[in-house]
């Protein structure tokens, strides 16, 4: 029993996240009332049984339809403040955040109502729970790079909210490359950069995320375990994988936690952390992941220390910062 209890109460950074992801059904039909948006589902539990995936694409579907009802500048923060409660009560300590701008510009909400609700909450969660919280800007790759570029320049009169940008959504046909040259721009304005890669598509994504795109850190990575030279190349850089186990046991990579790669990537020496992902839709929080993983695979204290060291010295925080919690 000392285990689960380490892994509830040790402190840790979660690196992984989509905000839009930890939308409760509660919390969107309370929203859909308030903004008198009509749902496709008739209840919670309707929408709730709704969440029966079996791939990447069968979930995105249902998480683009429910981030419908976000419209206001206080939609953001409602929706950012009941993760961060959530997260500070896990002791997370660090949380470097992801949202998908293009989701909500496409549907005519302004830039500054998302970055300002999602900036005031990570503010104020800080003045209430002490908690650490940043924004990373993610393109949707299943979208041009014309597009991403044109994200870009709608959000660089708020450069100041976020310390980075991320790549998501459909991984597979949508390789790195695409956006090259977005990367680029992005890295001489001096943000971090990461991108999902080898969720589902081929370690030739996670090697393209690498040398073309120049990521500080790979979302997910898991199927890089089928490419040995990677496995050897991501050891020896400490490169960060945020990997996501409940989100990869409910899209069907590994459909058996029992069978999740985790234990054998960290004793590989890969730099390998553990995250929520889209807490709302895949059954459970940051401590969840920990708890479930632990449980079905049998890893102990060594690895949840390592687990835990590895999350905050992979943020993006000053070593100043870092110091404090390492
Ligand atoms: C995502 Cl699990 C996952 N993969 C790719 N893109 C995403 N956006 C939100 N969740
Ligand atoms: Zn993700």
């Amino acid at each position: 029993a000392h285990v689960p209890a380490l892994l509830r109460t040790m402190p840790k950074a979660e690196l992984h996240m989509h905000i839009e992801g930890s939308l409760e059904p509660e919390l969107i039909f309370a929203l859909a009332q308030r903004n008198g948006v009509t749902l496709p589902y008739a209840s919670v539990e309707a929408l709730r049984a709704a969440y029966a995936f079996t791939d990447l694409q069968s979930f995105l579907d249902i998480y683009y339809a429910g981030a419908s009802v976000l419209l206001q500048e206080v939609d953001f923060y409602d929706m950012a403040m009941a993760y961060l409660a959530r997260a500070a009560a896990d002791h997370v300590v660090r949380t470097e955040i992801f949202f998908d701008p293009q989701t909500h510009t496409e549907r005519g909400v302004p830039m500054a109502t998302v970055i300002h609700g999602l900036s005031r909450a990570c503010k104020d969660a800080e003045a209430r729970w002490g908690i650490s919280a940043v924004l990373i800007l993610s393109f949707l790759r299943h979208l041009s790079e014309e597009a991403a570029f044109e994200t870009l320049e709608a959000a660089l009169p708020y450069r100041e909210h976020f310390v980075g940008i991320g790549l998501d959504s459909s991984e597979r046909g949508n390789p790195p490359e695409k956006f090259e040259r977005v990367f680029a721009r992005c890295k001489a304005l001096g943000l971090h950069l990461v991108a999902h890669a080898g969720e589902e598509g081929p370690p030739a994504y996670v090697w393209g995320a690498l040398n073309a795109l120049q990521v500080e850190r790979i979302d997910h990575g898991v199927q890089s375990e089928q490419d040995p030279e990677l496995m050897r190349h991501l050891a020896a850089t400490r490169m960060p994988l945020t990997v996501c186990p409940l989100s990869n046991q409910k899209l069907c990579v590994f459909p058996d936690l029992r069978d999740h790669n985790l234990p054998r990537l960290l004793a590989a020496g890969l730099n390998v952390t553990v995250n929520s992902d889209d807490p709302a839709y895949f059954g459970g929080y940051v401590n969840d992941n920990y708890l479930q993983l632990f449980a079905a695979t049998g890893m102990g204290a060594v690895q949840a220390y390592q687990l835990a060291r590895n999350s905050l010295e992979a943020t993006f925080a000053s070593p100043a910062q870092q110091a404090a919690w390492v």
